[in-house]
């Protein structure tokens, strides 16, 4: 069953914008795009935005005014977004690029978006118009938490991007040891990927795997984000630091979202570290469908719907009790029912 997505943003999604970006009007009406320029947002640094067209020329993008959109979502723009922008002859942007106005943003096809806490919580759009998310994780340095990578796998589901798992940092620790953590993902039908992208192992298997796909790289910071940036172009692309450095925690390095072409091959997108991650857009009573293997028990529980909490003849909580549910799963299970309102 697919779950309706909630777009209670809409509300204030209109007349406002969040983050840095200066106050504007969104619209919905188609508008004439007569002299405006096809492109594609690959990179958002607060207020710059920088779109790259079919004939790959880069331009540094600005919103003002009133701008057409037709996502029902908070996050105005994304990297990922297909923009019609409108040249703004013989004018240069800080980033040295001309500039340019973004006059519409099309409708975005597949997201992956978290909620973004705070005052008002709203839907962040990491990424838009993707077909795989790929969720990176190292053995140690940090170590793997699935914990969070089940809320990710929830979110991959819910915004109907393919969700792969990557394991890198395979060089620091006894490969059959990190292999059993990640079994049941295997039974759930989700790419497994060990690597370590230091010592280059396994590095073939994903990229092959991830041609003619637009992937977007998430996970906990230092987990190797930006070294997989730099390893596939040969240099120094993104900042990376050393799992030593990290003095202030918390703090990531990779402060912004951008997107890489790879050869033609590949699309790929970095993104910043991510330490807790909210899952935006669903309904409490539709979790248990995004655990795949809680279905089979589901329908047989005596009160409809059950939150497989409290209720008399739970059969999840029954198979829980048998052993035919891990004990982990039920507690990411808890876990995000309690964080979704
Ligand atoms: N041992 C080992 N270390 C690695 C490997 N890949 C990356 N690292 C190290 O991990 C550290 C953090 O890597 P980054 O690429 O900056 O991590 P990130 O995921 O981009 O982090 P944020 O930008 O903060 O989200 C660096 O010191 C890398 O050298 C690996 O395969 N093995
Ligand atoms: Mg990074
Ligand atoms: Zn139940």
């Amino acid at each position: 069953m697919k779950v309706k997505r909630d777009f209670e943003s809409e509300k204030h999604s209109s007349f406002k914008q969040r983050s840095n970006i200066k106050r504007v009007l969104v619209k919905k009406n188609e508008i004439d795009l007569a002299g405006t320029i096809a492109g594609r947002v690959f990179l958002i640094i607060s207020n710059t935005i920088l779109v790259k067209t079919i004939d790959k020329l880069e331009f540094e993008a600005k919103i003002s005014g009133v701008i057409y959109s037709e996502n029902e979502s908070s996050s105005l723009i994304a990297v990922g977004d297909n923009v019609s922008i409108r040249v703004q002859e013989g004018q240069v942007g800080e980033s040295g690029l001309e500039l340019a106005t973004i006059i519409k943003i099309e409708k975005r096809d597949r997201i992956f978006a978290r909620k973004a806490s705070g005052y008002e919580p709203f839907e962040h759009v990491l990424a838009s118009n993707i077909t795989n998310v790929m969720i990176l994780t190292s053995t140690l340095e940090p170590t793997f938490n699935l914990r969070l990578i089940d809320r990710m796998l929830v979110a991959a589901e819910l915004n109907n991007v393919q969700p792969i798992i990557c394991v890198n940092k395979i060089d620091l620790i006894e490969r059959a040891e990190i292999e059993e953590y990640f079994e049941f993902y295997k039974s759930l039908k989700i790419p497994v990927f060990f690597i370590s992208i230091e010592n280059e192992i396994g590095l073939d298997e994903l990229f092959t795997f991830l041609e003619n796909k637009i992937t977007v790289l998430i996970g906990q910071s230092g987990v190797g984000k930006s070294t997989m940036i730099n390893f596939l172009f040969g240099e120094e692309i993104q900042k990376t630091r050393e799992i030593s450095d990290w003095s202030s925690k918390g703090k990531h390095t990779t402060s912004f979202t951008r997107l890489f072409s790879y050869n033609n091959k590949f699309e790929i997108i970095d993104t910043p570290g991510i330490k807790e991650f909210g899952i935006w857009g669903l309904d409490k009573s539709d979790l248990t469908f995004y655990f795949p293997e809680f279905l089979e028990f589901n329908d047989e529980c005596k009160f409809q719907p059950c939150s497989h909490i409290h209720e008399p003849g739970c059969k999840v909580f029954e198979a829980l009790e048998e052993g035919r549910i891990l004990p982990e799963r039920y507690q990411s299970y808890l876990n995000i029912y309690d964080s979704l309102d």
